[in-house]
């Protein structure tokens, strides 16, 4: 093929398609066409003094995507990392979108390489977005970023670049374009297509599996209406949940049609089952009678424990089905509240369940209005800190229409009670400052309390820093913040207090200013000042060393962990009983770990790296291991929220933490408003309300169960049942241990 005819043809399948207004390419000689004298592109620099191989950065005439040249970067050490670099300015508050092209030759990495990609940098060196990384031998392929909001930035670095490894890889045609409100439009008429025909193909694969044969040519009618439709929503009312607009609505009214032809006798308008609550379930489900566990249901509880059960609801009809649901033989109603699970988007285009807004309490009635073919799971949720031990008979009637199904259960609360307090560690960064947070933060802390958070971490804003005269004399530390954070959360376990030393030159704020600085010998003494005063603060107000300890950099490596070791020896030589923290992930190496090994008090590595060596190191260098996780919005709420403390339990890690409680960008329930990941487990509600999601709810039972299994430590059944549950990580197999576990602990 010649070079005109493969660029026609990139052309016509270039994703660009979707921003049509072509604003202007903010970058300069993007297309590496420009050479100055020393034969290296117009527009971008080095910014290594010095290369790491003689030429291995280049402007190559031998390739190109368009034109005549492309950049090329060659590597023979596995070693070398080299990179170009272009500062790209820009408005503040619109979108922008990077494409571009790279073509490699045999790229393989060596020690922790990143390969080749395309890095987009921010103020002060951190990292914005990145392409995905390539190896091996390839032929031009494109990259997209974006689009994305830039918010208030002003400028970003587009960085192409190969990092530790060896072979060649080339980059041309690097475009940084606004995406306008049109382009927007556009996109998110996209999204909304793609959700429609992503849940029509569950239709169509349900409808095979189910022999619905008469069904299969309205849906590849409808496939061709979705496909060919110009009026789709330039927005989804992520609130509300699907189906999101009227063509999306025929995908389940089809879904019905299909759903109900695996009845072979008349099937009801709405099907109503019992349900782990922790199964997966989504709005087009595909179901028919006898699956899933159906009429009858168990829940064991420990006296003190919350625990939901779910009612999986699926509307057989093609109109939408009010459904009204009554308890009508229980435990004291007062121990009752019902939640309706609610689908929200997520950025990489699915749907999950998170959202479980409370809808009434007590006995009921509840009522529900359920979408045509929809189905969704309503929770009732027990807390059996009211009721007293014994077997109760639950009775629920699920009325729709005329027609009155009941469902049975029985609820069984056992005479061993869960502890107050905890055993293990529990904490989620829940820092008061969270935008979501603000006006919510007695509401926050209760909500936290509830789900068996017991440990916090206070951040460097609420520090007891030294505070000095205009002569520079020192006048202790200032507590009034940290006094508020201690009011605020009465009956904690333990403190994390993380001054936050490597950020905003706060390691320095222990010494007056334009006085010595860290890491200087005369910095030292300050820092021991300093963190003995913290500890004799902490001891008037009535807190022992077993009760706080200090948190001094976020997750080490490299200079951090150099960092961690230098506070932490000025610490340990002023008072060597103050426990120090530290939360290594996969970046820290083995010389990192052995580095801040001897003034670790308590390591609390990555989940992901909690074992092996490492785990043998932690236990060996310090006197306690905990352990943390970065959990997104699809993370599993049963596998990453729940069955993680069984893990933490089995590797005995005594304390869980996962970020976050309450990060967002923009609102939670939009993935798409801002360029942050919304982490947060809960959703903002009416004013003051805080709305849990399946994943907050799966760690308070996580929490509880480590508890459970506190208490049957000693019996010779943990281990098995402790394995089973590990090793097959499914909801059915933690219910049957509980089960067993309870029995075995009464
Ligand atoms: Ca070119
Ligand atoms: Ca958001
Ligand atoms: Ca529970």
């Amino acid at each position: 093929m010649t070079r005109t005819l493969f660029a026609l043809a990139i052309c016509v399948c270039s994703p660009m398609a979707v921003c049509q207004d072509n604003s202007p390419d903010l970058v300069v000689n993007g297309s590496f066409e420009e050479i100055d004298d020393a034969g290296m592109p117009v527009g971008w620099s080095t910014w290594l003094k010095e290369l790491p191989e003689p030429d291995c950065i280049s402007v190559d005439d031998t390739f190109a995507h368009s034109g005549e040249r492309s950049l090329k970067i060659s590597h023979r050490k596995p070693t070398s990392y080299s990179m170009m670099d272009q500062r790209v300015d820009f408005e503040a508050n619109k979108h922008y979108i990077i494409t571009g092209w790279i073509k490699g030759d045999d790229i393989k990495p060596g020690a922790g390489a990143m390969l080749a990609r395309l890095y987009i940098g921010k103020e002060g060196g951190g990292t914005f977005k990145v392409s995905r990384t390539f190896s091996g031998t390839f032929d031009w392929s494109f990259i997209e970023i974006g689009p994305f909001p830039v918010e208030g930035r002003t400028w970003l670095s587009l960085i192409p670049y190969l990092h530790q490894s060896t072979g060649t890889v080339w980059f041309d045609d690097l475009t940084f374009r606004e995406v306008t409100e049109a382009d927007l439009a556009r996109i998110a008429q996209k999204r909304a297509r793609d959700r429609a025909l992503d849940d029509l193909m569950v239709v169509e694969a349900t409808a095979r599996e189910h022999d619905a044969d008469d069904v299969i040519p309205d849906i590849q009618a409808l496939r061709a209406r979705i496909q060919a439709a110009d009026d789709l929503p330039t927005s989804l009312d992520v609130k509300q949940g699907p189906p999101y607009f009227p063509l999306h609505e025929d995908v389940f009214k089809l879904m019905a049609r299909v759903n109900r032809a695996a009845w072979k006798r008349p099937p009801p308008n709405v099907y109503a089952r019992w349900a782990d609550p922790y199964s997966d379930v989504a709005p087009v489900f595909a179901t028919g009678p006898g699956r899933g566990f159906g009429t009858f249901h168990f829940i064991d509880m420990l006296k003190g424990e919350v625990e939901p059960a779910c009612l999986r609801l699926t509307n057989l009809t093609e109109a939408a089905q009010p459904v009204t649901v009554h308890a009508e033989s229980l435990p004291p109603a007062e121990a009752l509240t019902w939640r309706l699970l609610k689908y929200v988007p997520t950025l990489g285009g699915l749907i999950i369940a998170d959202p479980l807004p409370k809808i009434a309490s007590g006995a009921g009635p509840v009522e529900i209005i359920l979408p045509p073919g929809m189905t969704q799971d309503l929770w009732l949720v027990i807390d059996s800190a009211g009721i007293d031990p014994g077997r109760y008979r639950l009775l629920i009637d699920v009325t729709i229409g005329e027609k009155t199904q009941t469902r049975r259960a029985n609820v069984v609360v056992h005479e061993t009670a869960l502890p107050d307090e905890l055993d293990i560690h529990t904490f989620a960064y829940a820092y008061t400052t969270w935008e979501l947070l603000k006006d919510r933060i007695p509401q926050s802390r209760a909500d936290l309390r509830a789900h068996r958070i017991n440990t916090y971490v206070i951040h460097g804003a609420f520090t007891p820093w030294p505070t000095f005269s205009d002569a520079g004399e020192w006048q202790g530390l200032d507590w009034s913040a940290m006094d508020d954070q201690i009011a605020m959360h009465p009956g904690a376990k333990c403190f994390l207090i993380w001054p936050g030393m490597e950020m905003l030159d706060r390691v320095n704020r222990v010494t007056p200013e334009g006085g010595p600085e860290y890491p200087s010998a005369e910095w030292r003494p300050f820092a021991g000042r300093w963190a003995k005063e913290l500890a004799e603060g902490m001891a008037e107000r009535g807190f022992d060393y077993e009760d706080w300890a200090l948190y001094i950099v976020d997750e080490p490596s490299a200079a951090r962990a150099a960092m961690a070791r230098t506070v932490g020896e000025a610490v340990d030589a002023a008072d060597p009983d103050i426990r120090i923290f530290e939360n290594p992930y996969g970046a820290a190496t083995e010389a990192d770990m052995e580095l801040m090994g001897p003034v670790v008090d308590i390591w609390c590595p990555s989940l992901d790296t909690a074992k092996d060596e490492r785990l043998t190191f932690c236990r060996e260098s310090a006197s306690e291991v905990w352990m943390y996780q970065v959990l997104g919005k699809t993370s599993s709420p049963l596998r990453a929220f729940r069955i993680a403390f069984w893990e933490a339990f089995a590797k005995d890690l005594r304390g869980f933490g996962f970020w976050d409680y309450a990060d967002t960008g923009g609102s939670v329930w939009d993935p798409w408003d801002a360029d942050r990941h919304d982490y947060a487990v809960v959703y903002d509600g009416a004013e003051d309300e805080l709305i849990p999601s399946k994943r907050w709810e799966a760690y308070r039972d996580g929490a509880e169960d480590h508890a459970l299994l506190t208490l049957a430590a000693e019996i010779d059944s943990v281990q098995p049942l402790l394995g089973r549950v590990l090793e097959n990580q499914d909801a059915a197999t933690l219910a049957d241990a509980r089960r067993q576990l309870m029995r075995a602990v009464r």
